[in-house]
């Protein structure tokens, strides 16, 4: 536990005991410090939130979340449970705004008493990404400088927060109908019953409560309310239903928060839901979830990038891989082939990132392979903790990438200027992953072809240079149609960038593809519309992110696409 300069020691965790007041000197200044708004607001606050009618409230008992103990006891006259008590800090770890599983992390915060960051330690978490011994306080080593730091949200002071949150207006998004754009897509020919099959797709990372809470220094503009699962879970099921996309593809979805409640509530709402966790402790993992009335699951492939006893492969993310058949009773369609991934935050690995997006093109390579060696349309979403126009980036577009002498912490672009100067290891990955430097599964290839392989891929592995086989293009163009500034996925108050993508096969005639390939392949699909992304500017008039209203540090990619039926049906 680390001890605040200022302060006594103490060796219990929770100081939130009730009689003592906020303004008892042992809160010193950390109330402030973490941008906490003053104990009256937030119980103003709560008073405001706890209305008959609204959301959170009116959700039934068994979505309330299960680790809260405050939500069993229920009011005399059967009204909903009572809000946590605004001077108890513990009545705030209960509903998950704090860590309740790390209770030394609150007690380290509430003996802080500068506005300073302390010194930096930084310890590798079990999952193997860079965390902090006192998330509530010290940011990371490598988000120090990140790109896109909004100003604006950072070091806010509590009477900011409770300014600014009082009435926070809603994003506006608007829908961006591209459709008229494509070409020689061909309109709805009912009387040969071959029409094309429209359908959504989504990426979005809803930001897992555990996370949350390991990071708290990043939400200290949010109001706490805004931060508990009890409110954030309603508004997330409300917005997917609102969306109603045909695939989803989240991330950090919390393994019981899924279980208990985002799997029966969309399966109620006509839904496939398939799941994998990470490997080692973290709760989280990536979900792929369609409706059952027009896709049925062909297939489905966890990717685990854990691999015992291979250097670079030690860390615990995942992707997940769904093999889709459209349904339409009067054509025949291609099947899709859906991945959706969170690859590593750490700024500084890009190593690591590279290597687990070849894990991850290797297996849709696989999958989506067809008989006569071609694919099928793949859409390949996900959080790539990775910038447009970066080098990950430009690997995944240009299925190409030359690294000879690149710094790991470029690849992903997430910094300016990062720290330490390791370049790229040639070949990136070692060969005992068996994932050629062409991201094949290096045992896929027939006998026949291995000894003329083995030779080129021997050459390949002592070549900076990897290569994929998939043409994919980008759903959202990085960058607002009316003022050119930057689209923003993700923003709290370390960030503001864009790191989650939906990229697709294009096929001829798609807007997105025009300028990219002269010739795309037929067998792909074509970008109808996309729900319009937000930059700077827009999300710093709803206070960033979350908000009351959009209740992940991510906002929601929205597509829709076109599928023709094939040739020959
Ligand atoms: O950037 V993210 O948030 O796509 O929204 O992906 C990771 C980060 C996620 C999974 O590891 O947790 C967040 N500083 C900031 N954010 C972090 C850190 C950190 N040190 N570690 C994990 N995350």
């Amino acid at each position: 536990m680390r001890k605040g300069r200022h302060m006594p020691r103490h060796t219990n965790a929770n100081y939130a005991r009730p009689g003592v007041s906020p303004n008892h000197p042992m809160f010193g200044r950390y109330l402030s410090t973490v941008g906490f708004p003053p104990a009256q607001n937030i119980y103003n606050h709560w008073r405001h939130w706890y209305q008959p009618g609204h959301l959170w409230w009116t959700q039934p008992p068994q979505l309330q979340h299960p680790s809260s103990s405050f939500s069993t006891v229920r009011h005399p006259f059967n009204r909903p449970p009572r809000p946590p008590d605004p001077y108890q800090w513990s009545s705030w770890r209960q509903t998950g705004v704090l860590p309740h599983t790390r209770g030394l992390h609150l007690s380290a915060g509430l003996m802080e008493s500068t506005d300073r960051p302390p010194p930096q330690k930084r310890r590798k978490s079990a999952e193997g990404e860079i965390s902090q011994r006192s998330p509530q306080h010290s940011p990371p080593k490598g988000s120090r400088s990140p790109k896109g730091s909004p100003e604006w949200l950072r070091n806010v002071s509590s009477i900011e927060v409770a300014n600014r949150t009082s009435a926070v207006p809603e994003l506006k998004r608007h829908w961006e109908d591209l459709s008229h754009l494509c070409k020689a897509a061909p309109s709805v020919n009912r009387g040969k019953q071959k029409w094309p099959f429209d359908f959504s797709v989504m990426s979005y990372n809803i930001l897992s409560q555990d996370l949350l809470c390991d990071n708290t220094y990043l939400y200290r503009h949010c109001n706490p309310p805004v931060l508990d699962w009890r409110n954030r879970f309603p508004n997330i099921i409300k917005e997917l239903e609102q969306y109603s996309a045909d695939i989803m593809c989240l991330q950090e979805v919390q393994e019981d928060h899924y279980k208990q409640q985002i799997k029966p509530s969309l399966e109620s709402l006509g839904y496939h839901c398939e799941f994998k966790r990470r490997t080692g402790l973290k709760p989280d993992g990536c979900a792929v979830i369609f409706k059952r009335e027009r896709f049925s699951l062909v297939s489905c492939h966890p990717v685990e990038y854990f691999r015992r006893g291979v250097p670079l492969m030690d860390r615990d993310n995942v992707g997940l891989i769904v093999l889709l058949r459209p349904i339409d009773p009067h054509v025949s369609l291609s099947n899709i082939c859906v991945a959706n991934t969170h690859l590593l935050y750490n700024p500084r690995r890009g190593d690591i990132k590279l290597a687990q997006l070849a894990m991850l093109l290797a297996e849709i390579s696989r999958v989506s392979q067809l008989p006569d060696s071609s694919v099928c349309p793949v859409l390949l979403c996900g959080d790539f903790n990775s910038v447009p126009w970066s080098p990950l980036y430009r690997f995944i577009k240009d299925r190409r990438l030359d690294y000879d002498g690149m710094p790991i912490g470029k690849v992903s672009g997430q910094e300016e200027t990062p720290r330490g100067q390791r370049i790229l290891n040639v070949p990136i990955w070692p060969r005992s992953l068996g994932i050629s430097q062409q991201c094949q599964y290096e045992n896929q290839t027939r006998d026949s072809e291995l000894r003329d392989l083995e030779q080129t891929e021997r050459e390949s592995f002592t070549e900076a240079s990897i290569e994929h086989c998939l043409r994919l293009t980008s759903a959202y163009s990085h960058h607002l149609k009316e003022s050119g500034q930057p689209e923003i996925t993700t923003c709290h108050s370390r960030t503001a960038i864009t790191v989650d993508y939906i990229f697709y096969s294009a096929a001829l005639g798609d807007v997105m593809a025009q300028a990219e390939y002269s010739a795309p392949p037929e067998r792909g699909l074509q970008l109808l519309g996309r729900l319009a992304l937000v930059g700077e500017e827009e999300l710093q008039k709803v206070n960033g992110l979350p908000n009351q209203h959009n209740s992940s540090d991510h906002l929601p990619l929205l597509t829709r696409f076109r599928l023709h039926p094939q040739a020959d049906s």
